[in-house]
């Protein structure tokens, strides 16, 4: 296949997939398998959802948000050989972390997970007084280190770029409030050790729609030639309550608070019986995606109404062909 562009990462060629079902023609199909994690996966789970998942040795593994059936949301390791069937360690991850002042936590979850140099770091919404940003890392899935809060409360959607930018690591992140944030922009701040954060450049602010009540970034950044390329999460209010589809925006590759093209329509809406019912109705909610830059697919992971996770399809360059041609 020959693209019209670059995508920058190694090969995946184990990348899940499935074909465009015959008379498709949306630019994000489903998984004909979906939900491709079912709720009651492991004992103590009440949902599994809203998780991220990396390429690991030869197969994959991922950092789970699993709701325990006391409802506490929590993450959880998993492993999978073929990023489909998972298997997932039944126990909490458990961070070592150095400061028993940030070491308690109230609540982990919506976890995003980013190779950055030389290991995996995971950003969480994590309970400190609220919500914020908790960022840790791991080598091996086995031992994960907890870092810092990134920001202050109240802040959720803290989501990495893959490599450093002005020699500074950088985050997308999405400021907020104690409950069901009615509001909701997307901020870029930089940071020279992954502790501190500072230079918050304003990204982008809800539209109208489908993304007119607040937005949020949902896998990590994939970088193209024509920029980065963002899946991000839009929220509309309807008259019974909020709606969580998702769309895609390119961002300028050496300042991405520039935001170039940005989807008008929806790439994905909740529409299947898992997107729609479920623990909140409703909602389609990405966290990760698998891109195999030779064959220009895209796996994308998403929470189907807070209660299982599922998969969808595209091809990298149709989504940026769609982002530019249908842009607000
Ligand atoms: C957001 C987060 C997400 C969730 C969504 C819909 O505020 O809590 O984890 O998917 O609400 O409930």
């Amino acid at each position: 296949m020959t693209l019209h562009f670059t995508i920058t990462g190694s090969p995946l060629p184990n990348i899940p997939w499935e074909d465009r079902p015959a008379g498709c023609t949306d630019v994000v199909w489903r998984s004909a398998r979906n939900p491709v994690i079912p709720r009651d996966l492991i004992p103590r789970s009440n949902s599994i959802f809203n998780s991220a998942v990396v390429p690991f040795g030869a197969g994959f593994a991922g950092v789970f948000r699993v709701d325990h059936k006391t409802r506490d949301m929590i993450l959880h390791r998993g492993k999978s050989d073929d990023a489909i069937h998972w298997e997932l360690d039944p126990d909490p991850i458990e961070f070592a972390c150095n400061d028993p002042e940030i070491c308690k936590y109230e609540h982990r979850y919506d976890p995003r997970v980013c190779w950055l140099e030389d290991r995996y770091y995971i950003t969480w919404c994590n309970g400190y007084h609220g919500p914020t940003i908790g960022i840790g890392y791991t080598y091996d899935f086995e031992t994960f280190h907890f870092l810092e809060n990134a920001f202050l409360p109240y802040n959720r959607n803290g989501v990495l770029f893959p490599r450093k930018l002005h020699g500074k690591y950088a985050m997308l992140s999405r400021p907020s409030d104690t409950g069901h944030t009615a509001f909701g922009d997307i901020f870029y701040s930089e940071s020279p050790d992954m502790i501190h954060w500072g230079r918050h450049r304003f990204v982008m602010k809800p539209a109208y729609g489908w993304q007119s009540t607040k937005v949020g970034a949902g896998p990590i950044p994939i970088e193209t030639s024509e920029g980065w390329l963002l899946i991000y999460h839009g929220v509309l209010t309807s008259c019974n309550g909020y709606v969580y589809s998702f769309g895609a925006a390119l961002l300028d590759l050496d300042e991405p608070w520039k935001v170039l093209y940005r989807t008008a329509p929806y790439l994905l809406s909740p529409q299947m019986p898992y997107e729609q019912i479920g623990d909140v109705p409703n909602v389609a909610f990405p966290c990760a995606a698998l891109v195999d830059p030779p064959t220009d697919r895209i796996a994308i992971y998403y929470g189907g109404a807070d209660t299982v996770t599922c998969l969808a399809f595209a091809y990298v360059s149709e989504i940026i062909d769609f982002t530019r041609s249908n842009s607000l």
